[in-house]
């Protein structure tokens, strides 16, 4: 499918509907045939002009500013030519149409972005970026993707790449050339550089958990025992009767999903069933369907009731709990609910873990939870620096760490070079992938399909 990239290409690039301007847009290399029939003649490069836009019997279908740019001196790195009209639906259609007719194909979603990428306008990260910053529901989401797109995360990875390809020219080496005057493996030097390289990846790891959390946002599970307060809770924070509250335990069976838009940042609230040994069986699908939940998000808040809890340890409140929950994976929030009921004051406790009182059905303390879970979804405080990636940049990365962790490891304990060229040979692939130095059709044509009409 990469390889039919010289025809032309049209869409409409701005949004459906009416508005002031509309912009038909192609990119080709037979440009100039299009300017020669819908403008009357070739119009100079990056000079704007004012012009009719003709039909196929030189009827005027519109008029409006032509801007034509030649390749590669343009987005796509191919001749361009946006054709900026009124924006009414029908008038926009009349003129993609009579592109269609003198030849130009329908530009399949995100095709513009694809064809800047394989004329080396942008890497895939950059591409990625463009697409994010068109979509970023959020200040900071939109200033991270501007990051990204101009370069940023992308330099980070380069860097590692030729730290990565420095250390594999000296392996190789003292593979190939054993006899020579080079240090042998497993070098103190070498191990150092190893150590280094994992610290850095450790670093954009997590900046780039942090651009996935401004782009998609924190996906935060409501758990505990029943009748803690969950649903109320999530009725607190979505800010509508969503979810049903009763005074008998075990109300909430299905998984209940709700997103709260707060300062622009997504929150994506889970409500589960209430966790207890149970003989139900429609209770225990809930409780199971709870647990698989718990796994899968980036925060858990453990809702208990404050009237029954004396030590507010985050592991004394039940022990088991903290047991079963899966290490590494998501953060961990205790939430103590029916405060009225208690001598406690609403907000952050101070605790060993992290720990807010509060009343879902006073909403009392809310405020504080609600600016808290803001913070861990990145809103607060950590917007300098912060660039914008996605789940596979973070997969791709995390592969290159777990590599280079096991070269070191197969360097220390069997001094073998050959081992370590191999997980390091890997590490670079994985880094490549994100910048798509190495990346299969498959997924090029997944992440540009996922990119709207005319970018
Ligand atoms: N006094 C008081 N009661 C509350 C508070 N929050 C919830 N409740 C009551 O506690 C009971 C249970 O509330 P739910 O929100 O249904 O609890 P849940 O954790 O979703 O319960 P399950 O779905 O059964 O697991 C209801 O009667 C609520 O009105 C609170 O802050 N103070
Ligand atoms: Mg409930």
């Amino acid at each position: 499918m990469f390889l039919t990239s010289h025809d032309t290409i049209v869409a409409i690039a701005t949004p459906a509907g009416v508005g002031g301007i509309g912009v038909v847009r192609l990119s080709g290399n037979d440009i100039k045939k299009f300017m020669l029939a819908i403008l009357g003649e070739e119009i100079q490069p990056r000079l704007a002009c004012y012009k009719q836009f003709l039909g196929a019997e030189g009827e005027c279908l519109d008029t409006g500013i032509a801007l034509y740019f030649s390749g590669p001196n343009s987005f796509t790195g191919q001749a361009i030519l946006e054709l900026q009209g009124h924006g009414g639906s029908v008038v926009q259609d009349l003129l993609l149409q009579r592109c269609i007719e003198l030849g130009a194909r329908m530009a399949r979603p995100g095709e513009f972005s694809e064809r800047a990428f394989l004329n080396d306008k942008l890497d895939l990260a950059q591409a990625e970026a463009v697409a994010d910053l068109i979509e970023a529901a959020s200040v900071q989401a939109a200033k991270s993707a501007v990051r990204s797109m101009c370069g940023d995360f992308s330099k980070e990875i380069k860097n590692l790449v030729n730290s990565l390809k420095d250390v594999r020219v000296f392996v190789e080496a003292s593979i190939d050339f054993p006899e020579e005057e080079i240090e042998s493996l497993p070098d103190p030097a070498l191990l150092k550089t190893l150590d280094d390289i994992k610290v850095k990846l450790g670093d954009i790891i997590n900046k780039a958990r942090h651009g996935v959390l401004l782009r998609d946002g924190l996906t935060i599970v409501l758990a505990g025992r029943p009748n803690a307060g969950k649903s109320s809770l999530l009725n607190c924070l979505v800010g509508t009767d969503e979810a049903i509250v009763t005074t008998e335990a075990g109300t909430t069976r299905d998984v209940l999903r709700k997103t709260a838009v707060i300062n622009g940042i997504p929150l994506q609230l889970i409500d589960t069933a209430g966790l207890r040994e149970t003989t139900s069986i429609v209770e225990k699908e809930g409780i199971r369907r709870a647990w698989s939940e718990i796994e899968a998000a980036d925060h858990v808040l453990f809702v208990a009731d404050a009237s029954d809890v004396s030590m507010p340890n985050i592991k004394n409140v039940w022990p088991e709990f903290f047991n079963k929950f899966p290490e590494s994976s998501a953060s961990l929030t205790l939430v103590l609910n029916k405060i009225d009921l208690t001598d406690l004051t609403p907000g952050e406790m101070i605790n060993t873990e992290p720990t807010f009182c509060i009343s879902a059905k006073h909403r009392t303390g809310i405020h504080n939870l609600v600016n808290y879970l803001l913070k861990q979804a990145g809103q607060l405080d950590r917007g300098h620096g912060a660039f914008s990636a996605r789940g596979r940049h973070v997969a791709a990365l995390k592969s290159a760490w777990s590599h280079v962790s096991s070269g070191k490891q197969q360097l220390i304990e069997c001094g073998s070079g050959e081992l370590i060229a191999e997980d390091l040979r890997q590490a670079q692939n994985s880094l490549s992938e994100i910048t798509g130095n190495i990346t299969s059709d498959e997924l090029l044509g997944e992440i540009f399909s996922s990119f709207c009409i005319g970018k």
